[in-house]
């Protein structure tokens, strides 16, 4: 039986050899590789607007970890680019599988934003309900993700859905065993799923150099027989072309399609830990050079399609989100301390109701 080397096969699947890339540091436009349609400008603005609302929705989380009032929040300043491409690129009817770091998308996709925080508030729900927005609870067991996210396409494309899935992933999680088993998954099963790798870096504390010595990540592809792509995370006319192109290819049934986008999380992990002490002095200021926010706004700017009153009128509407935020959640949450024991088991295991009752106790001890 003849071996398959078909070399051009492979040549198919590699990414381009440097980042793609449809727009310059400082916002003019370069000329970017052959096979990507540029996004139309109405999507831009959009998307502009999505990323004023994200950045300010992210320092006012941020603030609310301080105020007590979030238990935690991993902040993404600095890769909204890759998190509202991301949402853009999907249909209402196409599933989303997030990590902890992607609540910028979630608001981009229009969830309710205090739904969004709920189990960075300490809850036991993830908020919102997954099945209504196709939107899966944010994942914090690392590239778990990845795996659900192929169960969900074959299942959607086995009910004749034509929807895609498209999962979240860090850097640090493509060293997962799950990542690749969810790769090489997706391809033996050709199933509709965009797997879009944020690297931004760092794993916490362990930078790039110390998680892999691969060129890059979007290499990790090719041995599972996936087509993947590395692009400018913080061009987010790069990355949303790549992710159209990627998107429509797993619809017309072409099969997965990994993208790993270069980006930098430019605040700590989360409000927990305190990044100068992984990080060399003077990386972060290079990095807002890069900014993917002003970049995007200069490029608007530039081409006559984005007015100072029409970036005003962005950071208002992000300044009454935020407003509205802060208020939603300066307010206690109504919840009920039994909730937690509900939905695991319909017949509670008798250590289950023995801890109810142990609640149940404590509580009434409190109330006396
Ligand atoms: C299976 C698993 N192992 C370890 C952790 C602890 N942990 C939480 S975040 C993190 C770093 C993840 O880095 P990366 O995938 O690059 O995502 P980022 O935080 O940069 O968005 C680790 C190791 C975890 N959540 N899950
Ligand atoms: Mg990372």
């Amino acid at each position: 039986m003849p071996v398959r080397t078909d070399r051009q096969v492979a040549d198919g699947l590699l990414p381009s050899p440097v980042p793609v890339r449809f727009v310059a540091e400082d916002g003019t436009a370069v000329e970017p590789p052959a096979g990507y349609p540029a996004p139309e400008d109405g999507r831009l603005l959009d998307a502009y607007r999505r990323m004023v609302t994200g950045r300010r929705f992210d320092r006012q989380a941020t603030a609310l970890t301080r105020q007590g009032r979030l238990a935690v929040y991993p902040s993404s300043r600095g890769q909204e680019a890759c998190q509202i491409a991301g949402v853009l690129a999907l249909r209402a009817d196409d599933w989303l599988f997030p990590t902890y770091r992607d609540s910028v998308a979630l608001v981009a996709r229009g969830l309710d934003p205090v739904e969004v925080l709920t189990l960075l508030r300490g809850d036991w729900h993830c908020g919102y309900d997954p099945a209504a927005a196709r939107v899966a609870p944010q994942c914090t067991p690392l590239a778990t993700q990845t795996v659900h996210a192929v169960g969900m396409a074959e299942a959607l494309r086995r009910k004749g859905e034509d929807a895609v899935v498209m999962a979240f992933v860090g850097d640090g999680g493509t060293s997962e065993g799950d990542f690749h088993e969810a790769l090489n998954y997706a391809a033996v099963l050709n199933a509709p799923v965009v797997f879009l790798v944020q690297n931004n870096r760092y794993a916490i504390s362990v930078p790039l150099a110390k998680q892999t010595a691969a060129p890059a990540l979007a290499y990790k592809g090719i041995g599972y027989g996936v087509r993947s792509e590395q692009v400018d995370g913080n061009d987010l006319v790069a990355v949303l072309a790549v992710l159209d192109t990627a998107v429509r290819r797993a619809r017309e049934g072409g099969g997965p399609f990994l993208v790993e986008a270069h980006t930098y999380r430019m605040d700590a992990h989360t409000n927990a830990d305190d990044p100068t002490r992984y990080r060399p002095a003077g990386e972060v200021e290079e990095w807002e050079s890069a900014d993917p926010l002003a970049r995007l706004e200069a490029y608007l700017r530039g081409r006559g399609l984005l007015g100072a009153d029409g970036a005003a009128a962005a950071r208002e509407a992000a300044e009454e989100f935020a407003a509205r935020l802060r208020d939603a959640m300066s307010a206690e949450p109504a919840t009920d301390p039994y909730e937690m024991f509900d939905h695991v088991f319909a017949d509670p295991t008798p250590q289950l109701r023995e801890q109810r009752d142990l609640l149940a106790a404590e509580l009434a001890a409190r109330e006396d």
